[in-house]
């Protein structure tokens, strides 16, 4: 082999692929210096060892301009990058798609906001609730018939480690009847009662579940939000009052509250509200409230004596209610049904972007 023809062909290499080939063709396993290398030992040795360092001074060469050659290439080929894929800073930039909040945290927030002004506390419960808080302490025992008002799932544990529903306290109430999936926001009120010396106002937005049918406007799984507010002297006057401020806050100075009779087992009186909806000049059916029953004061008491707790809410009255959000929502935006809030169809989903 001839180092010059070597040299040569290095430098005439015109991108990384012929050069590696290049490479292989002398420094290779089979390669031509590798080679020559191998046939030293036939030679006698004063030839073999001049031979030798000459061959050696080559490899060297040959490395070096291997080098060369590749960062020349390489500069070269990042310098052709750079001019080809030069940034045209005129062109328009990319929309990049932005997230927003869904259309149920939406109204969420702004009914919370209304709260908070109005001096509620936010809390939240869990979504798997013991048949206890959900129905027996809320004055709606097994046998009642108010029970069948809530279609339910009812939950079994069939895990590996045994499931504990806690109580306020972060004790088991596993022993106070089955599990379900809540009904309803109204066994936060239990829970909280139970865990808190009046007075109070609290909200508690949440989700919840029921074994319906689904049309235009029943899910099986949907949001509430429930209010509570606990003192001495506490009267209707004071939940008609928070309705009506509730619809100035979301319908503006014309806003204004209906109450109707109804029937649930935990409050007496009981009522369902409507608000005015000056825009489409009708009532818009909400939700139900009423004056906390006394079976509720009694049975958070009993709860709280067993756990060596003082008595707090005799001589106490109080309001509650509960209302649809995504209810609202419908009738405040028009939407046609409510199944298209949880579809996850963006085109839905993106008109109410915050
Ligand atoms: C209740 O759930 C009571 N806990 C409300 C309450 C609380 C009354 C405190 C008194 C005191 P009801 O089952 O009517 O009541 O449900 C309340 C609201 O939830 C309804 O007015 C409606 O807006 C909404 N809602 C009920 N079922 C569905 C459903 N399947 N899909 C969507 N929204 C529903």
């Amino acid at each position: 082999m001839e180092l010059s023809a070597a040299l040569e062909e290095i430098e005439k290499a015109e991108n990384l692929e012929a050069l590696q080939g290049v490479k292989v063709r002398y420094l290779g396993r089979n390669g031509l210096l590798t080679q020559a290398m191998k046939t030293l030992g036939q030679l006698p040795l004063e030839e073999r060892r001049e031979r030798g360092r000459v061959l050696n001074e080559w490899k060297g060469t040959i490395e070096k301009a291997l080098e060369e050659r590749e960062a020349a290439l390489r500069a070269r080929a990042l310098e052709e990058r750079l001019s080809r894929e030069s940034v045209d800073v005129t062109l328009p930039g990319y929309a990049f798609p932005s997230g927003g909040l869904h259309l149920t945290s939406l109204i969420l927030g702004e009914l919370l906001r209304i709260f908070r002004r109005l001096g509620f506390s936010v809390v939240e419960g869990p979504e798997v609730e013991s048949e206890y808080f959900n129905f027996d302490a809320l004055n709606m025992p097994e046998w009642h018939p108010a029970r069948d008002m809530q279609d339910t799932f009812w939950v079994e544990f069939r895990g590996p480690t045994p499931f504990t529903i806690q109580g306020p306290f972060g004790e088991s109430v596993n022993h106070r009847g089955g599990a379900v999936l809540r009904t309803h926001t109204s066994g936060m009120q239990i829970r909280y009662m139970i865990a808190h010396t009046p007075p109070f106002r609290i909200v508690v937005p949440g989700r919840v579940f029921r074994y319906e049918e689904t049309d235009a406007s029943h899910e099986a799984m949907f949001h509430q939000l429930e209010g509570l507010v606990v003192g001495q002297g506490i009267t209707m006057a004071d939940l008609k009052g928070a309705i009506e401020e509730l619809a100035r806050g979301l319908f503006g100075k014309e806003g204004k509250a209906r109450f109707q009779p109804t029937f649930f087992p935990f409050v007496e009186p009981g009522v369902q509200f409507a608000m005015w909806w000056p825009e489409r000049g009708k009532w818009l059916e909400l939700g139900g409230a009423g004056m906390v029953h006394p079976y509720l004061f009694r049975a958070v008491d009993d709860y709280r004596e067993e756990r060596g707790l003082p008595r707090v809410y005799e001589g106490m009255t109080g309001w509650a209610f509960g209302m649809g959000v995504e209810r609202l929502a419908i009738l405040r935006y028009g939407i046609p049904d409510i199944r298209y809030f949880y579809q996850n169809r963006l085109s839905f989903l993106r008109q109410f972007r915050g």
